[in-house]
């Protein structure tokens, strides 16, 4: 007898269907129970006379027990669930569930300690087959393009992000990290002449926040591009890619988004591109808000969701690029642009929040170490990184782009700890 799951189940087959028990409704009678799979429930009718056996176990056994059941399907049009009843005519206990120890008005907390318990919901589930889809789109759309995926190392000797917010082991007595971004490595492929990389992997960031767009271990798309010479180069291929991902995920998801996260996803025709120091004087004129000049290096959590406010109101758009920002404010190796204090990095925002950040590397030796000095930072640890630029480098850039505050805005989610499988945070370290 074959297992079938219970999405396929047809009547009138002799199969085998396991899953959990969800509900267990006793008669005077009959039994029913609520058998669910990863693919759905059916009803399971049990005659007390027909299967005495059967029925005794079936009415001792706890919700959320694993139980397996042979037998067939009848079609029973009164029964909601597929219009079919499963008969069985043996069973097997396969495991046993003690209490349940959350429900839907535990705190989060508890929740997330058993996040196994909580990931068993079909809303749970349904965001990770999302983001199957979309990471497996993203994939797509690089492999057409013939870029290459590389795996860099997560233990490295070097801190690319600056070394604050780093996590240090101990890698065989000498001083290691976990990588805050494979942005080194991407820039060593350039080296390598391999033209056109990307990655989907995890980085570390030892940031004490506890916000709810930071993870301690975030997962994230990270793809590199030789011989450019602009960011707007830059910037046409993620929004590219980022329309590409929309449009799909729509296509394939658009009707359960709406139905199971009461969002609807926007493809935008064109992605706004809005200078940094634009956003000031758009911020003044829309809103009323006055940024003092000591804060206009960078957008804070409130600025981003002002420009987004203004992006979605008067661009039809609620994705936005911030591009220009002053070189002082961004990572050492970020290209100025000629004759400006501004450099060619950009940010991108998706409904409130950063979700990527970009920039066309400085690919100069020479410049390259100065720049390393400007930002304070002593060139001689760098010296591993810098040998990668020596021998002969393009002009290159990439982008790094968070997928788990990518898949939180898409489904509207409130915190990044809903989109990912098993959160970590400075006060989470279980399951
Ligand atoms: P950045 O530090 O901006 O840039 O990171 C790129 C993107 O990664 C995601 N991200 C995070 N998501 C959740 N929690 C965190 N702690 C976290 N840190 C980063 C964000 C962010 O936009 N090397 C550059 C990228 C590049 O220029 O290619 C970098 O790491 O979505």
């Amino acid at each position: 007898m074959e297992r079938k799951y219970i999405k396929d189940v047809q009547p009138d087959e002799e199969i085998i269907i396991s899953g959990w028990i969800e509900k267990i409704r006793e008669q005077k009678t009959i039994i029913f129970i609520v058998l669910k799979d990863s693919t759905g429930c059916i009803q399971v009718a049990i005659e007390k006379e027909k299967m005495p056996d059967m029925a005794k176990a079936m009415s001792a056994l706890s919700r959320q027990s694993v139980v397996r059941f042979y037998g067939s399907a009848v079609k029973a049009e009164k029964v909601t669930l597929k219009g079919l009843e499963f008969v069985p005519t043996s069973f097997e206990i396969e495991s046993v569930a003690q209490e349940i120890p959350i429900s839907e008005t535990t705190s989060q907390e508890l929740k997330m300690d058993f996040r196994w318990l909580e990931l068993r919901a079909d809303k749970e589930r349904l965001k990770f087959e999302i983001r199957t889809f979309v990471e497996a789109k993203i994939r797509e759309f690089f492999l057409k393009k013939e870029y290459i995926e590389i795996h860099t190392p997560k233990i490295t000797s070097q801190c690319s992000e600056g070394g604050a917010e780093v996590f240090e082991l101990d890698y065989y007595g000498q001083k290691a990290y976990l990588t805050q971004s494979p942005q080194f490595y991407k820039q060593m492929a350039m080296a390598s002449g391999f033209d056109k990389v990307f990655e989907i992997g995890s980085y570390y960031r030892a940031e004490k926040s506890f916000t709810s767009r930071h993870t301690a271990e975030a997962f994230c798309l990270d793809f590199e591009v030789a011989h450019l010479k602009s960011h707007e180069e830059l910037m046409d291929l993620e929004e590219d890619l980022i329309k590409f991902v929309l449009r799909q995920t729509k296509e394939r998801f658009g009707d359960e988004i709406l139905r199971v996260f009461d969002t609807e996803i926007k493809v935008p025709i064109k992605i706004p591109r809005i200078k940094l120091a634009d956003c000031f004087s758009i911020f003044k004129k829309y809103y009323g808000v006055e940024v003092k000049e000591s804060k206009r290096l960078d957008l804070d959590p409130d600025g981003e969701k002002l420009i987004c406010d203004y992006s979605k109101e008067y661009l039809d758009s609620e994705l936005v690029f911030i591009t220009d920002f002053p070189a002082e404010a961004r990572a050492f190796y970020t290209k100025k642009i000629d004759g400006s204090f501004d450099c060619m990095g950009f940010d991108m925002l998706y409904r409130g929040w950063e979700v990527s950040s970009g920039a066309v590397r400085e690919h100069r030796y020479d410049i390259l170490k100065e720049q390393i000095e400007e930002h304070g930072v002593d060139s001689a640890k760098m010296k591993d990184y810098l040998e990668f630029f020596k021998y002969g480098c393009p002009p290159h850039g990439g982008v790094g782009l968070g997928i788990d505050r990518l898949i939180a805005k898409l489904l509207d989610l409130v915190s990044i700890k809903e989109s990912i499988f098993v959160f970590r945070g400075p006060s989470r370290l279980k399951p």
